[in-house]
C-alpha cells in the first residue's frame, strides 16, 4: 500500500468513526421502515420524513428531500424498498451540490491571494480555537507559512489556548494583553504576516453574542482594519457551528449570517453525536458551503468536506 493510499484510508476511517453515531441511528431507523415492505409507498415516505426530521436534517430540507423522492417514485412507478437507501443517498448528494456544498478544495490555496486571510467566528465553545489549530496544522503540512491572530481578547485563557495550539503546530501567534482591542490584534497579525510574506493568516475572535448590533459592529471593525492592510481581506469568514447542538446550530447560523457575510462553514463535534444530519439541513437552508467538518478533539480530526465521501459514510458506501 502506497503512502497516499495509507493516508486516504486513514481519513476514511476517521470519517466513518466520526459519523458512526449518526449513521447507526439513521441506518437503524431506515432499516426499520423498510422492513417487510416490498416497495416505496406513502407509508414508507411518511416514516422517512420522520426519520429525517428526528436526525436533525430540519423540516424544510426534509420536505424537499421527500418531494424529490416522491417525484422519482411517481416517475419510476415501482421502486423497491431496498432501493430507498441508494435513492436517498443520490438525492442528498445532489441537494448538497445545488447548495454550493460540493467538493471543497484542499489546502494548496491555488489561485488565492496571499496572504489568504481567514476570520473565524462563532459562539462560545463551538470549537473555533480548536478548528484554527487543526487548520493551521493542515496548511503547514501543505507547505504554507501561517500566522495566527489571537483576537479573542475577552478571556485570558482564550489567548493562552491559541498560543498552545501555535506551539503544537509550530506557527507564530500574534497576541496582545487580555481586554485589548480585537481589531488592533488583527492589525498586528496582518502586518506581521505581510512583512514576512506569509501565505495564510487565521484570526480567532470572541464568541460573545450579546446582541446582533454589538456583534456586527465588532466584526465590521475587525474586517475594516484587515482590509486596510490587505485589500480584499478577510477572504474567508468561517462560521464554526457545533453539530452536536442540532437545531441550535441552525439558530446560530441565522444570527451570524444576519450580522456578517459568512462565506464558509465548519461544523464540529460530529463525532459523539447522532445529529450529523444538521450538515445536510444547514447547507440547504443557508446556501453557504460547508467547507470543513470536525470529527474529534485531535489535531488530525478535521476534514475538508467532500459530499460523496460524506454521504457514503453516512449511508454505508
Ligand atoms: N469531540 C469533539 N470535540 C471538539 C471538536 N472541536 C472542538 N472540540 C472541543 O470543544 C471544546 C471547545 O473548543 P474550543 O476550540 O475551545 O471552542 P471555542 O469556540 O474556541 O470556545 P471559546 O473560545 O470559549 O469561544 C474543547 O474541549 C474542544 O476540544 C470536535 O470536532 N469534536
Ligand atoms: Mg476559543
Amino acid at each position: 500500500m502506497g503512502l497516499f493510499d495509507f493516508f486516504s484510508k486513514q481519513k476514511k476511517e476517521t470519517l466513518d468513526k466520526g459519523l458512526e453515531k449518526t449513521k447507526e441511528s439513521m441506518f437503524s431507523k431506515l432499516s426499520r421502515i423498510v422492513a417487510g415492505k416490498s416497495k416505496v409507498d406513502e407509508d414508507v415516505l411518511d416514516d422517512l420524513e420522520e426519520v429525517l426530521i428526528t436526525s436533525d436534517v430540519g423540516v424544510n430540507t426534509t420536505l424537499k428531500i421527500i418531494e424529490r423522492i416522491e417525484d422519482r417514485v411517481a416517475k419510476d412507478k415501482y421502486v423497491s424498498a431496498e432501493e430507498l437507501n441508494t435513492i436517498l443517498r443520490d438525492e442528498i448528494a445532489q441537494l448538497l451540490t445545488e447548495n454550493n456544498t460540493g467538493d471543497m478544495e484542499d489546502f494548496s490555496l491555488e489561485g488565492q491571494p496571499s496572504p489568504y486571510v481567514i476570520m473565524v467566528v462563532g459562539v462560545n465553545g463551538v470549537g473555533k480555537t480548536t478548528t484554527i489549530g487543526k487548520l493551521a496544522n493542515q496548511f503547514k503540512k501543505a507547505g504554507k507559512s501561517i500566522y495566527l491572530g489571537a483576537a479573542d481578547t475577552f478571556r485570558a485563557a482564550a489567548v493562552e489556548q491559541l498560543v498552545i495550539w501555535g506551539e503544537r503546530v509550530g506557527v507564530p501567534v500574534v497576541k496582545q494583553s487580555m481586554g485589548s482591542d480585537p481589531a488592533s490584534v488583527a492589525f498586528d497579525t496582518l502586518s506581521s504576516a505581510k512583512s514576512n510574506n506569509a501565505d495564510v493568516v487565521i484570526i480567532d475572535t470572541a464568541g460573545r453574542l450579546h446582541n446582533k448590533v454589538g456583534l456586527m459592529n465588532e466584526l465590521t471593525k475587525i474586517k475594516n482594519v484587515m482590509n486596510k492592510i490587505v485589500p480584499g481581506a478577510p477572504h474567508e469568514v468561517l462560521l464554526v457551528l457545533d453539530g452536536s447542538t442540532g437545531q441550535n446550530a441552525f439558530e446560530q447560523a441565522t444570527q451570524f449570517t444576519a450580522a456578517t457575510d459568512v462565506t464558509a462553514l465548519a461544523i464540529t463535534k460530529l463525532d459523539g453525536t447522532a445529529k450529523g444530519g444538521v450538515v445536510i439541513g444547514i447547507s440547504d437552508q443557508f446556501k453557504i458551503p460547508v467547507k470543513y467538518i470536525g470529527l474529534g478533539e485531535g489535531i488530525d480530526d478535521l476534514q475538508v468536506f467532500r459530499r460523496k465521501e460524506f454521504v457514503d459514510s453516512l449511508f454505508g458506501g
